[in-house]
Parts: C-alpha cells; sequence; structure tokens
C-alpha cells in the first residue's frame, strides 16, 4: 500500500504555467467534438530555472487527448516533471488507456490540475489514479478560469442541456431588418470577421425557418483558412417549410444541416431535403405556442454530445430561448444605419439587456458596438 504524497499548495510559478496551459486550450475550442478542449504542458526544472519540454492540446475531433501529445513531446524529459492540465486527467479506457495511467507510467513526478471533469467516467478517478501512483496532485488550480474554454461541456453535464450564446446585430432603432426585404447589412467588416470568429468556437449554430427562407444565409465561417471550422447547422422548422434549394440545404453534404421539425413534417418535402444530406431530428411542440419545445430538443442534443449552440436569428426565435430563459451569454452588436417603422423589432434591447444579463465586455469596431453579456447568477 502506498502513502498519498501530501498535496503542495500551487506557487505563483503554478499559476503562471496553467494560465499558459488555459490558453492553449482556447485554440481548439468548438473542435472537439464531444470532449472538451484541454491543454497540457510539462514543465521540468533541472536547476536552471522551469521550462516547457511538452504540450498538448485535445485534438481536432477529441481524440487523442491533451496529455498524449504532451507526454510524446516530452519524451523521456518526462520523468520527474510537472505536468499542467488544464482538466483532471481522465480514468477510462477507450481507445486508449487512460490519460491518469499514461502520466504515471511516463514518470510524472507532480500533476497541477484545474478545473474537476464531471464526466461520471471520470469524476476524481482521475486524481486518485494519480495519488495511487505516488504523485503529489494539486487540484482546483485556477479553476474559474479554466472553466471559460470548457463553459459548454460543463453545461452539458451540469444542466443537461449545451450552453446557448445568442446573438443578433441590431440597427440604431433596435431592428434586426426588414420582413421580406432579405438581408440587411447592419454591421461592418470587423464586426462580421468577429462574427465568424464566434461561429468557429460553436459546435451547432441554429436560425429560424424564416430566417433560413428569407435571408437564404451560409452560417459558415469565412475567415481565411477557417472554412474547416464552420459549426454544423440546425433549423427550427416545424411544419418543415425549409425548401430544398436553400444554400444550407444544398450545403449539407461538406457541412451537416440538421432540421429541428414536428413528426407531422410532409413526408415528400422530407425526402427532397434527406436526398440533399440534410438530416432530420424529430421533435416535440410547445403545447401553447406549437412551436418546438426548446427543452426537450436542447436535452436530445446535449445528448449527443453538442455542448455550445450559437443561435443567430431571427426575432422569434431570439424571443423563445429568451421567453425560455435558456440564453446562457448574449452578444449584441449594433451598428449606425436606420431601418425604420417597417424593420421588425428585436426581441432585446441593449438597455434592456443590461438590466437583465451582466454586461462582461464591450467593444468598438469601426462604427459598431460590441457588447458581451452574461447571465447573473442565480
Ligand atoms: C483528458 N484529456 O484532452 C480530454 C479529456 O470519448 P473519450 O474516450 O475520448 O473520452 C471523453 C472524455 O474524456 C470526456 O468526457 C472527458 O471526461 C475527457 N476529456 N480528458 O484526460 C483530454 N479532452
Ligand atoms: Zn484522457
Amino acid at each position: 500500500a502506498s502513502t498519498t504524497i501530501p498535496e503542495r499548495p500551487a506557487t505563483d510559478a503554478d499559476r503562471r504555467f496553467m494560465a499558459a496551459a488555459i490558453r492553449y486550450a482556447q485554440r481548439h475550442v468548438g473542435r472537439t467534438a464531444t470532449n472538451p478542449s484541454v491543454a497540457t504542458l510539462i514543465v521540468r526544472d533541472d536547476g536552471t530555472g522551469p521550462r516547457i519540454v511538452g504540450r498538448g492540446v485535445t485534438a481536432i475531433g477529441g481524440r487523442p487527448h491533451a496529455e498524449t501529445g504532451a507526454l510524446a513531446e516530452a519524451g523521456e524529459l518526462a520523468r520527474g516533471a510537472t505536468a499542467y492540465v488544464t482538466l483532471e486527467p481522465c480514468a477510462h479506457h477507450g481507445r486508449t488507456p487512460p490519460c491518469a495511467e499514461a502520466l504515471v507510467t511516463a514518470g510524472i513526478a507532480r500533476v497541477v490540475s484545474a478545473a474537476a471533469d464531471p464526466d461520471p467516467r471520470v469524476d476524481g478517478r482521475g486524481h486518485a489514479i494519480l495519488r495511487a501512483g505516488g504523485l503529489s496532485v494539486t487540484p482546483r488550480v485556477m479553476a474559474a478560469e479554466a472553466a471559460a474554454p470548457i463553459s459548454g461541456y460543463l453545461t452539458r453535464h451540469g444542466a443537461g442541456r449545451p450552453e446557448i450564446l445568442l446573438k443578433m446585430a441590431l440597427s440604431r432603432d433596435g431592428r434586426i431588418g426588414i420582413r421580406g426585404g432579405g438581408q440587411v447589412k447592419i454591421t461592418g467588416a470587423v464586426a462580421d470577421a468577429q462574427t465568424h470568429l464566434v461561429r468557429a468556437r460553436h459546435d451547432t449554430i441554429l436560425i429560424g425557418a424564416g430566417t433560413a427562407q428569407e435571408d437564404d444565409p451560409r452560417l459558415d465561417c469565412r475567415l481565411p483558412g477557417m472554412a474547416d471550422r464552420s459549426p454544423n447547422r440546425i433549423v427550427l422548422d416545424p411544419r418543415l417549410r425549409t425548401p430544398p434549394d436553400l444554400t444550407i440545404a444544398r450545403t449539407a453534404a461538406e457541412t451537416p444541416t440538421l432540421i429541428a421539425t414536428l413528426a407531422s413534417a410532409d413526408p415528400e418535402r422530407r425526402a427532397a431535403l434527406a436526398r440533399q444530406g440534410v438530416q432530420f431530428i424529430a421533435c416535440e411542440a410547445d403545447p401553447e405556442t406549437g412551436r418546438i419545445a426548446l427543452p426537450e430538443l436542447l436535452e436530445d442534443l446535449a445528448a449527443t454530445g453538442v455542448a455550445s449552440v450559437l443561435v443567430e436569428g431571427g426575432a422569434e426565435t431570439g424571443a423563445s430561448f429568451l421567453d425560455s430563459d435558456l440564453v446562457d451569454r448574449l452578444i449584441l452588436v449594433q451598428g449606425p444605419v436606420e431601418i425604420g417603422e417597417e424593420g421588425v423589432r428585436a426581441p432585446i434591447d441593449v438597455a434592456t439587456a443590461r438590466c437583465r444579463f451582466r454586461l462582461v465586455r464591450e467593444y468598438r469596431f469601426g462604427d459598431d458596438h460590441w457588447y458581451e453579456f452574461e447571465r447573473r447568477a442565480a
């Protein structure tokens, strides 16, 4: 029987390396399928000060895990070193042995970890394997900061639904567009590039059937070199109105497009869309509104591993998420254009958002004001 090595308190150097690991974990946010994007740094000190000898981030698609890459890079230098992990190392056997075991086998002397892993297959077992292997473990170092790149994953495990970001562009007079008028340009190039970056960081982007039809959007990430970062798409379409020749239907073979619809949807329309590669999620109707029941849909999405959903329009879809209190984050971008009386009013304005949510960041991009809000703590 081994005795547990006492926990060593975190030092300033520990926090600096953990901060670097958390920044590195940002790299694959939105790209690791059902896995969280986490990072590992392996650091050793041979008397001349600490140096990083191995780095790893969860691979695109979710495997291999961060520890695998970091240990491979460190090789023999891992022996006696400290590993900084933004998430408790896993304890379960997947295609490879658990990361906690790999750290023990590689001869790591100490593990500093940030977030605890709520996955029931891990949930403390990762740390237990390390301690049983004779490693010193310092958990919960910068846990709050480490939660940021894995907030979707934590929401999926904690609330049983994906994290929801509602993003809307508002004209100066609080409109989001003109009904039946096609797309209206509200924001400038910098805000648009930021929007594409937000898209790249989400698993799924969701719009209503009305917006899909009126705007015929592409919903992809159009930043140079980041085309492969486009999220999957979901259209809320209870009565299955989506025409098969819409852009998102025509491109469903390249970027998965799902339509959330009711069982009563027209089978011919469904077959035509399915031929394009569109997939369907069978939904229930909200008994009061006849719209897609959002809590049940989100629960189904979480069960398939979706951790983050970006809701991008239109007014009714935004309103239904706001009314159901399902908005965790809100981005409002207000441009200088006036749309006028014929415009569609946004379901929330900046002043109301300031009361209902907590303003966490505010930027000015040219003539556009970019506001980021978060849910107020209960
Ligand atoms: C780690 N390092 O980089 C990540 C971890 O489906 P699997 O077998 O790949 O396991 C997924 C689980 O692994 C996930 O729910 C979470 O508990 C953990 N993620 N763990 O040690 C990593 N991404
Ligand atoms: Zn692992």
